[in-house]
């Protein structure tokens, strides 16, 4: 087995009897061949475009499986089966479309493999499956590092792509440059040069489908506003949503609607609450349970109702917890009741409420406890002028993005550290899971303005950067001028997106952590650090020192 995807690799280089995740061989095999197959499938799809055939169907797919083969979001050998099977019918049927009007059309051979769907997929999934990096010869090491980097960057950018889709926001030209990226793994004689631009073109469109995401959000929710979360479950009947996708919170709060069942968030769904038309719709969206992904198997086992997962992180679930989990979208595990979409792409979710309602929910109250989420770019825009006068008058000194993933290793409680000696005269922003660490510390006010600011989801990573850009124009410098500096965490595949949109950008002096990612090779990490001063984290108050000196 050969997974070097996320930051969570057994050996520190990648999982290789085992994913760390709870990943086995014959599912990390199978998604090695459906990934080869998408590779075929878009080498189809690009010459279906430049013949004008409508491949709308194919773009989709290709975002949705890709999704599928992210770090804790599919476990299921048959449901990886059903979107390698997918694939091929697909591209059977485009290049059919475009041998109708160009029948002397040449192909490559990727574009020709087709599985043997009676013979095990796993061994054949090996026999495609890309190395991994320490296998590569020399002399190849940093092209296929950057390889690597353009495969796991444009996952993160396809699931996006598929929750903008999903809220009615597509782009063609991100479509268009899905398909050049996977197929460009076709492609021998690209040079360093060639890749790295790749790389820093997989974060310009990894910003355009975020930036389509944020516009799907607010145009269907309006924009954040400052909210005050539950963080005390109520009496009564209960489902928990977790995972990232809001079109599906919002169909199960539409078919919960008039029942007696209270609905919580759970992880990267706590920034809904901040949408003040799904608040006000749905006065049942009540609050937040349990804190990040990696402590779901306590959080799971104690809530009590029903759970419904609508994207990642999803662990391998426990036998104590399993039989009230459910699986949406391109998430599953073999164990769990997987919930099918019907052609709007919304499941009929009555077996999650049945179980709901079967099971007792919450009886007692408990103590009041809160969080404050809903600082997205409208919000914080909208006291650009206290701030830019805090900064001036010297009230604010410094802007700390401390955001990204989290994740069960010890070296993350540098972050909790981090947030909990940033001097009081500084602002800490933050977003996606990683927050989880410190999101309910009160860490006060400073010139009237909270001093822990939640931005919002992972791709809410969309809103940081207009902040930025919008102090960068009302001070006009250069964001890299800016008194901001950026402490990541990373994880997962969204996450090499994100960095890769920062990169794009020519954001400076980024600290990334825990650990560095093990397919980035050691050349292609001085190239990062020379041109970017990307940096590995340290310690709390090393890194600290450094950005307020
Ligand atoms: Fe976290 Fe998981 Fe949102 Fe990731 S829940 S780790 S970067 O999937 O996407 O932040
Ligand atoms: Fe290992 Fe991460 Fe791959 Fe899972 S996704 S098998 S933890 S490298």
């Amino acid at each position: 087995m050969f997974c070097e995807q996320c930051e969570q690799t057994a050996s520190g280089d990648g999982c290789h009897q085992f994913g760390a995740c709870g990943k086995s061989p014959q599912v990390n095999a199978v998604q090695d061949l459906l990934v080869h197959c998408l590779r075929g499938l878009s080498a189809i799809a690009l010459t279906a475009k430049a013949n004008q055939i409508d491949t709308h169907e194919v773009d989709v797919f290709t975002c949705e499986a890709l999704f599928a083969t992210m770090t804790n979001v599919n476990f299921s050998v048959s449901h990886c089966e059903a979107y390698t099977r997918q694939a091929i019918a697909l591209r059977t049927d485009l290049r059919a479309q475009v041998e109708a009007l160009r029948s002397e059309t040449e192909w490559p051979a990727i574009a020709s493999f087709t599985p043997s769907f009676d013979a095990s997929l796993a061994e054949q999934g090996e026999e495609v499956a890309l190395k991994f990096l320490s296998q590569v010869g020399e002399d190849a090491v940093d092209i296929f590092s950057l390889k690597l980097t353009v495969l796991y960057g444009i996952k993160g950018a396809a699931s996006y792509t598929f929750h903008a889709y999903e809220l009615g926001q597509e782009d063609e030209q991100v479509y268009q440059f899905v398909h050049e990226a996977l197929n460009a793994l076709n492609d021998e004689s690209l040079t360093l040069a060639d890749w790295v631009d790749l790389a820093l073109k997989v974060g310009e469109i990894n910003l355009r489908s975020m930036e389509l995401l944020d516009t799907g959000h607010t145009q269907a929710y309006g924009h954040p506003v400052p909210t005050s979360v539950p963080l005390n479950p109520r009496p009564g009947k209960a489902i928990l949503v977790s995972g990232h996708d809001i079109r599906q919170l919002e169909a199960i709060l539409k078919q919960t609607a008039g029942t007696e069942i209270t609905v919580y968030t759970h992880g990267e769904l706590l920034p809904a609450h901040g949408y003040p038309l799904l608040k006000a719709t749905y006065p049942h969206l009540y609050g937040h349970y349990g804190t990040a992904w990696q402590n779901q198997t306590k959080d799971f086992l104690r809530f009590p109702g029903a759970i419904i997962v609508t994207t990642n992180c999803l662990m391998p679930p426990h036998d104590t917890y399993s039989d009230k989990l459910f699986t949406v979208g391109p998430v599953g595990y073999p164990q769990l009741s997987f919930l099918p979409a019907s052609d709007t792409g919304i499941p009929d979710y009555a077996p999650a409420i049945a179980k709901a309602l079967a099971l007792p929910g919450f009886t007692e109250e408990a103590p009041p406890r809160s969080v404050t989420v809903g600082f997205a770019h409208n919000a914080v825009l909208g006291v650009a002028e206290t701030v830019v006068n805090a900064v001036k008058q010297g009230q604010i000194r410094h802007f700390f993005l401390v955001g990204g993933c989290d994740g069960a290793k010890p070296g993350r409680s540098y972050y909790t550290e981090f947030v909990e000696k940033v001097p009081a005269d500084c602002v800490v922003l933050t977003l996606a899971c990683g927050k989880f660490r410190f999101f309910d510390q009160d860490l006060g006010k400073v010139a009237g303005l909270p001093r822990l600011m939640d931005l919002g989801q992972c791709n809410d990573a969309y809103s940081a950067i207009q902040i930025a850009i919008a102090l960068a124009n009302a001070f006009a410098v250069d964001i890299n001028e800016l008194p901001l500096s950026m402490i990541l965490s990373w994880y997962e595949q969204k996450a090499v997106a994100v960095l890769l949109t920062l990169l794009h950008l020519g954001i400076k002096n980024i600290r990334l952590g825990p650990t560095l990612p093990a397919f980035i090779s050691p050349n292609v990490f001085k190239l990062l650090s020379t041109h970017y001063q990307l940096q590995a984290i340290t310690t709390p108050e090393r890194d600290l020192a450094a950005c307020l000196c």
